[in-house]
Order: C-alpha cells, then structure tokens, then sequence
C-alpha cells in the first residue's frame, strides 16, 4: 500500500469527477483502479468492497467509502475545505447542491434521444444562465470576495469551477454576462494544485464521448 487514496471507477469522468478534483485541489497524489469489464465490477461486489454494491469506491485511511457525497464530505472536511464553522459549512452545502442539480441536468442530456437533445441542451443552458449562475455571481457580489465562502478555497469553489468547465464545453460564452465568474474563474484556475489538474497528462477526465456510452452501460447494466 502506498499510503495515496485509491480510486475505483471506470475511466471517465461521471460521478467520481469531483473526487479527483478535490483531492487534486488539496493537493492529495492518488491511484486510480478501473473497472474495464463488468466482471472488475462484481469482484468488488463479491468480496464485500462496495456497502451498496455501487461505485464510486474510494480506499482511504483505512476505510472503503462509498457514497459520492459522504467521499466528498470527508476528503472537504480532512484536508479543510469545508467552512470554519457550522454557519460556513451550511453555505458551502446549499452551494454545493446547486451544483450537483446543474450537473444532473448536464449530464441526463446524454440519455435523452437523438432528436430532443439540441432543445434539452438549451433548456438546460437557459437553466444555468438564469437560474444557478445568477446566484454565485450575487454571492461573490456581495461580500466582494474572490471566493464564495469565508474568503478562503472551499470545496464549494473547487466544484464551482468544475461545473463551469463543463458548461463551457457546450457553451463556450455561458460566462458573458457574469463578470465575477469570469474573474473567479481566472483566479481559481491559477491556483497551483487546480493549475496542474488542468494541464493536459492530469487525472482530469476528458468528456464522455456518445462511443463511450455502450462501453459504460456493459459495465454498469
Ligand atoms: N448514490 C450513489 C450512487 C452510485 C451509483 O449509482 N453508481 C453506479 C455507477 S455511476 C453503479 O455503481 N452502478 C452499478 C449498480 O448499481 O449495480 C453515489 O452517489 O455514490
């Protein structure tokens, strides 16, 4: 055992995307396990690896967590991503659920068929441009602070700066009306842990590919 954390997913990016961003945020090296077939997937079922038999798995100080949301919640809580106090936590929560709901929305355009996902795509543009972003402009606004919490990284930011990533890619300009994102965007990915993460060869995930699909469902269905 080298000591890293290890990660147990397939090669993509899907729900262990932000766990790779937010150990890379805080600095933390980790080794990654695929799942190439389904067969990988019900070795670890068999002998007792995942509580729900589901992945994202994740081997770390000493545990197996499972549970995207509880993996997060450790990793932003060990390595002081996650407010000062009760009060910054509950923000950095509610901020955070904003952007798991934006990316659901993203990413069920995969499963939707072949002639609604141009109008899906835009319905879930006008819902990022008019609904989620908004709200981390006016908190940015607010107190005037390049971060959304505290005036310090938190792993709200680290996510923020994910999804915006990801909403670029179908959306190049999605930011045009959003000065302060612009600028958090600019300083967060000049962070020198998020700038490595950035560079091409990282532990990043590309996006997923509509080739990649049938690979992915043979694993997971
Ligand atoms: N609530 C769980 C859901 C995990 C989940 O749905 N994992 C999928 C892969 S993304 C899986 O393992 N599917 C196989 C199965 O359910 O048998 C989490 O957030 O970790």
């Amino acid at each position: 055992m080298s000591g890293k954390p290890r990660l147990h997913y397939v090669n993509a990016r899907g729900r262990m995307e932000p766990i790779r961003w937010l150990l890379a945020a805080a600095g933390v090296e980790f080794e990654e396990a695929f799942l190439e077939t389904k067969d990988d997937l019900k070795k670890l079922q068999t002998n007792g690896d995942l509580l729900f038999q589901q992945v994202p798995m994740v081997e770390i100080d000493g545990m197996k967590m499972v549970q995207t949301r509880a993996i997060l919640n450790y990793i932003a809580g060990k390595y002081n991503l996650y407010g000062k106090d009760l009060k910054e936590r509950a923000l950095i929560d509610m901020y955070v659920e904003g952007l798991a709901d934006l990316n659901e929305l993203i990413t069920s355009n995969f499963f939707q068929p072949a002639d609604k996902k141009e109008e899906h795509l835009a319905t879930v543009m006008d819902k990022a441009t008019t609904r989620y972003f908004p709200v981390y402009e006016k908190v940015l606004k607010g107190h005037g602070q390049d971060f959304l919490v505290g005036n310090k990284l938190s792993r709200a930011d680290v996510q923020l700066l994910e999804i915006i990533l990801l909403v670029e890619e179908s959306k190049p300009d999605i930011l045009a009306k959003f000065p302060l994102l612009q600028s958090f965007k600019a300083k967060t990915s000049n962070i020198p842990n998020i700038k490595k993460f950035l560079q091409p060869g990282s532990q990043r995930k590309l996006p997923i590919q509509e080739k990649d699909i049938p690979r992915l469902m043979q694993i997971f269905h």
